[in-house]
């Protein structure tokens, strides 16, 4: 009877986990309060004018990753900065961007829009 309640309380903690890791939590508009991203993962969230979102990664190897912005409101093209500190940017786009990174490195990704829009951002290794 034990182990049976173990295995229900562990299928709860994976589960309530795995929810809260592909939502954006806010507030999350500066470098301190920024989402964490798994590499090769997604996240969704709602982007807004006065909202930024910062989702925060470290670099799981030295080479080539790409993000893509999905599920976004065309008319207000919500876009995409990866950076490596507050101010040098790496690539900016609406949709795909790729990117150099080296490992064991942390990056940000700031979402910026100019209005109301879902979307979905997602990071991968190349
Ligand atoms: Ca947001
Ligand atoms: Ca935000």
């Amino acid at each position: 009877m034990k182990k049976i309640l173990l295995a229900l309380t562990l299928v709860f903690a994976l589960s309530s986990s795995a929810f809260a890791a592909n939502t954006e939590t806010e507030p999350n508009d500066t470098i301190a309060t920024a989402d964490t991203l798994e590499v090769n993962s997604s996240i969704s969230g709602k982007a807004d004018n006065n909202d930024v979102d910062i989702f925060v990664f470290v670099a799981n190897q030295t080479g080539k990753m790409r993000t893509n912005l999905t599920n976004k409101n065309q008319s207000v093209a919500p876009y995409v900065v990866l950076a490596s500190d507050k101010t040098t940017s790496l690539a900016e786009s609406s949709g795909e961007a790729e990117f150099e990174v080296v490992a064991g490195e942390t990056y940000y990704i700031k979402l910026i829009s100019f209005g109301k829009s879902d979307y979905t951002l997602s990071l991968n290794n190349l």
